[in-house]
């Protein structure tokens, strides 16, 4: 799973995302915010949706961006002489190979699809640009069909093949077997795709990492088509839990926030509560038992440590659930000294107030002031 690859996909599959629309401006925003985060790819919307996005991707090219950059094409002559044009590093190439996409998209047979296939590669190919071959669907395609799809395309030398789970139907064991099966058949790069339908994106790609791929379609907050895909920031999450040094020594994590906060702006959405890393609860912790154990060592109940990225740990003081170290030390970041005997007894009275309605950080914080100076004034 180590050394993986993330194509960050938010100006292509995250522009298919319903509120999404980015002008010139914004998408080289988030260009550069991406490449300075560090992802190794961005793959830009086809040049030939329109006018206005073959220039986008010709001025994004023209940045000389750290990333490389990609566009993402059907798997057509007509797209691929207009991509090569671009300036673009790489050429994604994708073509439908489930019997739905054959018989109700482009309908195509396998024969065809394989010998269009060759020629946009071997043009691709000639023009000294990087190119992968992905399947559509892939996971309710036959796979008798992909296996030799991706054979030939290996032997004539794509950078990569692709698996998308277009629909969002794979499991992490059907991943994890798809993947690993075509691990034993091409020499190639693997790169997968997955769409988010049943909450499996993340689980999803991690499977493929642990099986032999080597890269990982995301984008910012996991906007795309539908409720989205693999959640860059998510898999960050996932990755560094498994290996951090490698996920520190090449991504700005402190910086991920602003990414997210600038494409969530973008398309006009909030930060999910609960999202990985940055929502409001990621690294907030509440139960008594909870408090006082990360109070003495963090580690106990977090395994992201959100100093990594920028964030800050929050110990909740207010609720019913509170528990005596909390309150201690909540007294001791306010440079009042209580004793345990005295922060129990505080504890108490916080627990009953908060019995009625749960406090403020400021209500805590008066109640322990108040607490504070009345033990001057024993007599009040
Ligand atoms: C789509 C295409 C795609 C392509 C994935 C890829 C998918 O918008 O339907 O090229 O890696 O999900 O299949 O996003
Ligand atoms: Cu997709």
């Amino acid at each position: 799973t180590s050394n993986f690859h993330i194509i960050e996909s938010t100006l292509r599959e995250g522009e298919q995302f319903a509120n999404a629309f980015f002008d010139t401006e914004k998408k080289i925003e988030i260009a550069r915010a991406l490449s300075d985060f560090g992802v190794d790819y961005i793959e830009l919307t086809s040049p030939v949706a329109s006018e206005q996005s073959r220039r986008d991707c010709e001025a994004i090219c023209k940045l000389g961006l750290k990333s490389k950059i990609l566009t993402h094409i059907r798997c057509h002559m007509d797209d691929a002489r207009v991509a090569v044009e671009t300036g673009v590093d790489g050429v994604d190439v994708v073509i439908g190979t489930s019997q739905y996409l054959r018989k109700y998209s482009h309908g195509k047979d396998m024969a065809y699809i394989t010998e269009s296939a060759m020629e946009v590669i071997e043009f691709v190919k000639s023009k000294g640009i990087e190119i992968r071959f992905s399947s559509e669907d892939s996971f309710r395609s036959d796979l008798v069909d992909l296996l030799s799809i991706y054979r030939a395309v290996d032997k004539i030398g794509v950078n990569r093949v692709g698996i998308a789970d277009t629909v969002g139907c794979a499991t992490p064991r059907q991943v994890y077997d798809l993947v690993r099966t075509l691990r034993g058949v091409v020499s190639c790069d693997i790169e997968c795709h997955f769409h988010n339908d049943t909450g499996m994106a993340i689980a999803n790609a991690y499977c493929a990492l642990e099986a032999g791929a080597t890269h990982i379609d995301t984008s910012v907050l996991g906007i795309g088509e539908r409720n989205g895909i693999t959640p860059l920031g998510a898999l960050l999450a996932r990755m560094y839990a498994t290996d951090r040094d490698y996920v520190l020594s090449k991504y700005k994590l402190n910086k991920l926030r602003d990414v997210e906060n600038l494409v969530a702006d973008a398309v006009e959405v909030q930060i999910p509560f609960n999202n990985y890393i940055t929502g409001m609860c990621a690294f907030t912790h509440k139960a008594g038992i909870h408090a006082k154990a990360i109070l003495a060592n963090p580690s106990t109940y977090e395994i992201l440590k959100p100093e990594d990225f920028g964030m800050s740990r929050y110990v909740h003081v207010g609720s019913r659930l509170t528990g005596w170290n909390a309150i201690k030390s909540r007294a001791e970041q306010l440079n009042l000294n209580l004793t345990d005997a005295q922060a129990k007894e505080l504890t108490a009275v916080i627990k009953k107030l908060a019995d009625v309605r749960t406090l403020a950080l400021d209500d805590v914080d008066r109640v322990l002031r108040q607490y504070h100076a009345d033990l001057g004034n024993p007599n009040i």
